[in-house]
């Protein structure tokens, strides 16, 4: 099931940030707090861009939906950003809540590199 060819409507940028030494590893040096969320619209393509700031390798996964790399590919919910690389990936936004970004290795997630995208229908 690929994602049928669109632009996006909006791009949402995630820059992952922190380091081991401080283990403070959070979203646009943003630790994790349940009040901040990233603005989606029901039904948009929404474009994200992982920003890899950290010398560490972070699996970055979206709850409710799955994405793929513009232009084609398998539909995943999970992707590899590598350290010192960008890595963008198209969903649409067609389940409404509240749904988590996050860092798949759980000390990273629990320690702040984590967020939200919310949008109602
Ligand atoms: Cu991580």
């Amino acid at each position: 099931m690929a994602l049928k060819d669109r632009r996006p409507d909006r791009t949402v940028t995630l820059r992952l940030t922190g380091s081991m030494s401080k283990y403070d590893w959070a979203i646009n040096g943003r630790r994790y707090a349940p009040s901040h969320r990233y603005p989606v619209r029901a039904g948009e393509r929404v474009r994200l861009v992982f920003v890899n700031d950290t010398t560490m390798w972070h699996p970055m996964h979206l709850h409710g939906h799955t994405f793929a790399l513009p232009g084609g590919g398998p539909r995943k919910d999970t992707a590899v950003v590598l350290p010192g690389k960008r890595l963008e990936v198209d969903f649409d936004a067609d389940n409404p809540g509240l749904w988590m970004v996050h860092c798949h290795n759980v000390y990273h997630a629990e320690s702040g590199m984590m967020t939200v995208l919310g949008y109602r229908r």
